[in-house]
């Protein structure tokens, strides 16, 4: 027996989870836990939210709340999807509970103690007015590659080129718009470039076979490139304080706090359960799995463990099987275009399916290449594989037991004749040695294959004509299907556990080890009475599969009428410029069309300056009498000018609606006209 640590990348609590997410960690994570419980190894699967960072930061500040109310709500979602997912963690926490911030300034403060940072000053951009160091995502300027004038700190989404803020071009800070000043800071870093030979060796040398290529690629192209020093510490007022006297404002790096959240994720589990938490973590023994997406790779692969090897106390990572991406439609899943499978919402128009849903992404795994998922062959996995295949043989069986032998099991009386029998330890054995290699896909494609084969043994034997004449026969030939039933019930648990336990309440049975399938253990003997057993899967109609598409058909037109890839910001103006701007709330008092001009409305307006004439191109989305007495916002200074004969005094504001008519800029309550707009 042996003692396996397993983690779950941390998500970020600042979305829901989508599939993209469960097909690339969290589903094959628990495939292998699973797997290993019933080969009777002491598992830990550990998991937990990620609180902190900026991505936290930032959906607070776009929803105007705090970051804290932002995690408490995707926090308790995303505990609830994998609940309801049957994702097996022993343990899912987040890095807001106090065990954490103790756990994580611990670890600081040893790395710290024991001279493993190197105390760096530089200088970082700052926003004087907003009062902020500006992390690499708070300013924004123009790509120095594409010309983007939208670029990110630390990346152009445009061009994709990953950047560092002093490559900007006109940089400014998103809090302020002001354009940040340099200014002298403090951090600990954590010399890389120091521990390059042991990475070096510990990996490329160490793990050159059993790790996966992408991985060991990836880890081997960072290498090369040479380490650089990293900080772990930042100027934010979100994230773990940086336990040092006289310190303020300063919190752990986002990437040192998350991963020792494995670590506080088992000690609370431990002090819960009683048990000591530190051989999961520190007995040599122990076999450290980290399951990660692909952009996480260097987190796992060469941060965490220089820290843990700074630290000493640790073991390191026996293997990092990261995956690469999901894509929906033969597009990449995008949370901000809304293109993405939410779970929560499957999991709703979807009640009870939650192992279609576990056998669809497996069979797409993004094991070795980015995979897709489409909603059609979604439908025809359940349809044609679960319902057709795996399914009906379950029922055939169960409906030939209950009606020939009232749901006795017959006894075999020539087992010599049945080389299928030989299949059942064979097959697990089989799924045994592709999921110790991580390859889910292979260890389901076995599992089907087992349940292929029933069915083709039914069809040869046909014991519905064999069950009058020879009744021995028939008894042996139920007995076998029987068993292969049985065998698929035991061995589908890891992929589809809900299906599983269904199943063995029917049979009657309760689980075996996996080593007793392995050695091809009777499970269902001869004289042993089964229930009667449910329907495991239903066919998906069109109805239902039209529904979802046409909800992403939805996100997609969405997305080219509003244009949520928002076009991209034009050039800086000064404060100077905004100033001369006189924006203010008016009246409409009188509407009327234009003569000749489809397009055109003509106004009065009382801006409360004054009462002037506006004419506006907007007579397809309004008729004149029912915009008499709105409220609207004018742009008051704008020069006069003709528009079929008719002298404008300015411009009335308005925005374009999805559907593409336009929409008045309004104040949510009446206010007295003239008010300015700044
Ligand atoms: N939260 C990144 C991510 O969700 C990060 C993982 C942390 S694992 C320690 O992709
Ligand atoms: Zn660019």
């Amino acid at each position: 027996m042996s003692r396996y640590t397993i983690t779950t990348a941390l998500p970020y609590a600042n979305g829901p989870l989508h599939i993209g997410h469960l097909a690339g960690v969290y589903v094959p994570a628990d495939v292998y836990a699973r797997y290993l419980r019933r080969k009777g190894h002491d598992i830990l699967l550990i998991g937990g939210s990620d609180e902190h960072g900026i991505p936290i930061t930032i959906r607070a500040k776009k929803e105007g709340v705090t970051p804290q109310d932002i995690v408490d709500r995707y926090h308790e979602m995303m505990k609830k999807t994998f609940l309801e997912l049957g994702i097996s963690h022993d343990n899912y926490s987040r890095t807001t509970t106090s065990i954490h911030t103790r756990t994580a300034q611990e670890f600081f403060l040893k790395l710290y103690h024991d001279g493993k940072f190197t105390e760096e000053e530089t200088e970082q951009y700052y926003d004087e007015k907003a009062g902020e160091f500006l992390a690499d995502r708070y300013i924004v300027g123009t790509c120095p590659k594409c010309g983007n004038t939208n670029a990110y700190g630390d990346q152009c989404e445009k061009c994709g080129s990953t950047l560092s803020p002093d490559e900007l071009i006109d940089p400014h800070s998103m809090l302020s718009g002001e354009k940040p000043v340099l200014k002298k800071t403090k951090h600990w870093y954590l010399p890389l470039n120091e521990y390059h030979d042991f990475i070096s060796e510990w990996i490329l040398n160490g793990h050159k076979n059993d790790w996966k290529p992408n991985v060991y690629g990836q880890v081997k192209s960072w290498l090369d490139d040479g380490l650089k020093p990293r900080a772990m510490t930042r100027d934010l007022d979100w994230g773990i304080p940086v336990p040092l006297e006289g310190e303020k404002g300063k919190v752990l790096y986002v990437w040192f706090d998350a991963p020792i959240g494995y670590i506080s994720s088992t000690i609370e589990w431990a002090e819960r359960e009683g048990k000591d938490w530190k051989p999961y973590w520190q007995d040599k023994d122990t076999k450290l799995i980290h399951f990660i997406a692909k952009d996480n790779i260097v987190f796992h692969c060469i941060i965490f463990p220089a820290m843990l090897k700074a630290h000493k106390e640790y073991i390191l990572p026996e293997n990092v099987p990261a995956n690469e991406f999901l894509n929906l439609e033969n597009d990449k899943i995008s949370t901000s275009r809304n293109w993405a499978v939410w779970a929560h919402e499957y999991l709703e128009d979807f009640p009870g399916k939650q192992d279609t849903l576990r056998y669809v992404l497996l069979t797409n795994a993004p094991e070795t290449k980015d995979n897709n998922f489409t909603w059609k062959d979604f439908q025809t996995k359940n349809n044609s594989e679960l319902v057709g295949i795996f399914g009906n043989f379950i029922n055939r069986v169960s409906v030939l037991i209950n009606t020939y032998y009232k749901g006795v099991i017959p006894k075999l009386s020539n087992p010599s004749d049945y080389p299928e029998l030989e299949e059942l330890s064979k097959t697990a054995r089989e799924i045994s040695s592709y999921l110790e290699k991580y390859e889910f896909r292979n260890g389901l494609t076995a599992l089907m294959n087992l349940a292929r084969l029933g069915n083709q043994f039914l069809q040869v034997n046909e014991p519905w004509k064999t069950h009058k004449d020879n009744p021995e026969k028939t008894a042996d030939v139920l007995f076998v299907s029987a068993q292969i039933a049985a065998y698929l019930a035991e061995l589908s648990e890891p992929f589809i556990p809900f299906s599983s336990k269904k199943l063995l309440e029917g049979f009657n049975i309760s689980y075996h080890s996996w080593n007793e399938l392995e050695a091809g253990k009777e499970i269902l003997p001869g004289g042993h009475t089964i229930n009667q057993i449910p329907l495991l899967f239903e066919k998906i109609e069109d109805a239902a599969i039209d529904y979802q598409i046409k909800k992403l058909e939805d996100s997609k037109k969405e997305n080219e009428t509003t244009g949520k890839e928002a076009e991209p910001q034009k050039d800086i103006i000064s404060w100077g410029d905004f100033e001369k701007i006189d924006l203010r709330i008016g009246t409409i008092i009188e509407a009327k069309k234009v003569e000749k001009a489809d397009k055109l409305l003509e106004f009065k307006v009382d801006t409360g300056v004054d009462v002037r004439t506006i004419v506006s191109g907007i007579a397809e989305s309004f008729s004149p009498e029912e915009l008499i007495g709105k409220q609207v916002t004018v742009l008051l200074n704008l020069a006069p000018k003709k528009i079929r004969g008719i002298e404008s005094h300015g411009m009335l504001l308005l925005t374009k609606t999805p559907e593409g008519s336009y929409s008045f800029i309004t104040p949510d309550d009446k206010i007295t006209d003239g008010s300015t707009v700044n």
